[in-house]
């Protein structure tokens, strides 16, 4: 799938381009999309019904959508998506268009990470762009941990695998900003050939 992105000619000029956050359930993605958007954050949440209830009340159902300008040229539009396997036909619908991907994982669990492994692999199949991993809640994690959470994940040396906290701006921000450092690696490359 090529990368797509709209201009806007004139004398604002700007170019929109469509992020997805993608990841296990409750690994943080509502929460990242909201800490960053300068709009508010269209959610489409409704209350868990099976077991995953004593995790979390409520889980995406469809998709979040925010808006960040990261500056008056680059507009990133974030789409967020359901984290619950129950809801993976959205995933396609959402990854259509795409620039890049953040792949956010519960960094505390195996089982967010075991996940986040299948999700990122799904991704990687449908859409051959760049994408960053965010660990998020990742407190207690060393150095080393992130390594081998990038092993597990699946994610090859040269991706940027990157610790977070999904409720603060600026770390946020830093992890969109490995995202765009990741698609100019690759036009880069692409320009290299
Ligand atoms: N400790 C910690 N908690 C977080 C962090 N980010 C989010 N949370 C909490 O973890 C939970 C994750 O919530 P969501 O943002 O709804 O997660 P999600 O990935 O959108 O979940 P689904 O849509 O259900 O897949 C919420 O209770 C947040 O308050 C973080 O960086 N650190
Ligand atoms: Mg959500």
């Amino acid at each position: 799938m090529r990368p797509q992105a709209t201009e806007r000619k004139g004398r604002d000029a700007s170019r929109s381009v469509k992020i997805v956050v993608t990841g296990p359930f409750a690994a943080g993605k509502t929460s990242l999309i909201r800490t960053i958007s300068e709009v508010a954050v269209l959610s489409t949440e409704r209350d868990v019904t099976d077991a995953d209830r004593v995790r979390k009340r409520q889980t995406t159902v469809a998709m979040d959508f925010g808006r960040i300008t990261i500056d008056p040229e680059l507009v990133l539009y974030l789409f967020g998506t359901p984290g619950q396997k129950r809801f993976d036909f959205m995933w396609q619908i959402l990854a259509e268009g795409m620039l890049g991907f953040v792949v956010l994982v519960d960094a505390q669990r195996d089982d967010s990470i075991a996940e986040a492994a299948d999700i990122l692999a799904f991704f990687r199949d449908i859409a051959q762009v760049p994408y960053v991993v965010g660990l998020n809640k990742c407190a207690a994690l060393t150095p080393a941990d992130v390594e081998t959470v990038r092993r597990r994940i699946g994610a090859p040396p040269s991706v940027r695998v990157v610790m977070c906290d999904a409720r603060d701006r600026e770390s946020v921000k830093g992890l969109l900003v490995e995202l765009l450092l990741a698609v100019l690696d690759e036009v880069e490359a692409t320009a290299a050939v």
